[in-house]
């Protein structure tokens, strides 16, 4: 039997964190569409951001990328945060966007370019001290595209160096979270390409390092959640990047490409005490053609619905099955649970909070849409580089 009582409570408490990028406009490296509305500043971002969490109840925080995100006074972008309901997150750190990141950052072959980008790194550091931010989101798009072009060792070597340099420099109750990524925009070799690379590094480190797992980032057929019970098992599992992909790091909403597999990782992490432990939920994706601020909403709800379907797995059962050899099941006892519809109780679940049970019903019917573009006239738009 399942605990119907005790899902709905962990449902009620669980956390999606969104990136404050993801209500800018975006695109692909064909074509940016502009969308009418949209933020031009990151109290802006914030106001739409607490718009998804005054409707979903459970995206209580924003990650910040910096410099997109820049400010001159970060206390006080915290307290229009929280005078918004809402309150800021990881801050994402960005060591792909100059000029001089062209062979790399942290692992560049130049030690200036290596100390330019440790440099960011620890600025990003300062920015948590002001923000009371806890989380430093680590992406390196460092690589090479042709065999022999660097060392590949001697690039390690230099990856570990400089995170080391920003390890020492985080604070009690601060931690880094390492993301890995196969390929692109580095396509021969990237320097941090798999949880494995990720894990050496931040076992290597300590304690306050752990890795992220962004959905989009691993090859076609990769068993994601057999990624997420082992850094579970190992306490490394630092957070989720969560998004979905058809083809490669399509950064689609959530939920949508494959959401058997996003209710296979969420089982491992319910199975694996994630749920309940400091493993930070967000979201890592771009809006390109769809309305942002419903997108993200949805995106919201495709985690509860996996999440739900997971805690609906009886486990005693699962257990009583597997113990026996029944494979069939055992395997029907999980396929019972993602089949599931769960929008009935995540709609008691809402109301018990006080919320309308349908969020982007509610979403539409608020007018925040029209008064956004309304008021949102001249200035620029956020989007990719601002
Ligand atoms: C690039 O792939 C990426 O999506 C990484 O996953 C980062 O988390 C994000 O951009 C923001 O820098
Ligand atoms: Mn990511």
């Amino acid at each position: 039997m399942t605990d119907l009582a005790a899902a709905k409570a962990a449902l009620k408490t669980q956390a999606v964190e969104t990136p404050s990028w993801a209500y800018g406009n975006s695109g692909t490296r064909f074509k940016v569409f502009a969308q009418a509305g949209v933020p031009r500043t990151p109290v802006e971002k914030l106001d739409d951001a607490a718009q998804v969490h005054a409707f979903t109840g459970v995206a209580p925080t924003v990650s910040l990328h910096i410099p997109w995100d820049k400010v001159e006074d970060y206390s006080a972008l915290a307290k229009h945060a929280e005078d918004r309901g809402v309150r800021l997150g990881a801050i994402n750190s960005n060591t792909f966007q100059d000029d001089d990141y062209k062979l790399g950052s942290i692992c560049h072959p130049e030690a200036s370019v290596r100390r330019k980008a440790v440099g960011h790194l620890l600025e990003c550091v300062d920015i948590m001290d002001a923000t009371g931010s806890a989380d430093l989101k680590l992406w390196f798009a460092d690589g090479t595209n042709y065999p022999g072009q660097d060392d590949l060792r001697a690039r390690q070597d230099r990856l570990a160096e400089g995170l080391a340099e920003v390890y020492a420099r985080l604070g009690d109750g601060q931690r880094m979270l390492l993301e890995y990524k196969f390929f692109e925009p580095a396509f021969y070799a990237t320097d941090v390409p798999d949880w494995g690379t990720a894990y050496a590094h931040c076992l290597k480190l300590g304690p306050k390092a752990q890795v992220v797992v962004d959905t989009g980032h691993h090859a076609p057929g990769t068993n994601i959640e057999f990624i997420v019970a082992t850094l579970l098992r190992e306490g490394k599992l630092g957070g989720f990047d969560f998004n979905s992909r058809f083809y490669a790091d399509d950064d689609l909403m959530v939920g949508a490409a494959d959401p058997f597999q996003l209710f296979r990782i969420m089982y491992e992490v319910v199975r694996g005490g994630g749920f309940t432990s400091d493993v930070a939920f967000m979201l890592d994706q771009c809006h390109n053609i769809e309305a942002k601020i419903p997108a993200i909403i949805r995106s919201v709800m495709n985690v509860q619905e996996a999440t739900a379907k997971a805690l609906l797995v009886d486990r005693s059962a699962l257990a009583a099955a597997q113990a026996s050899g029944d494979v069939l099941e055992a395997n029907a006892v999980v396929m019972d649970a993602y089949n599931t519809d769960v929008r009935p109780l995540l709609r008691e679940v809402r109301d018990e909070m006080g919320l309308d049970p349908e969020p982007i019903g509610a979403y539409r019917r608020s007018g925040w849409a029209e008064k956004i573009v309304a008021e949102r006239v001249g200035g620029e738009q956020a989007g990719w580089g601002a």
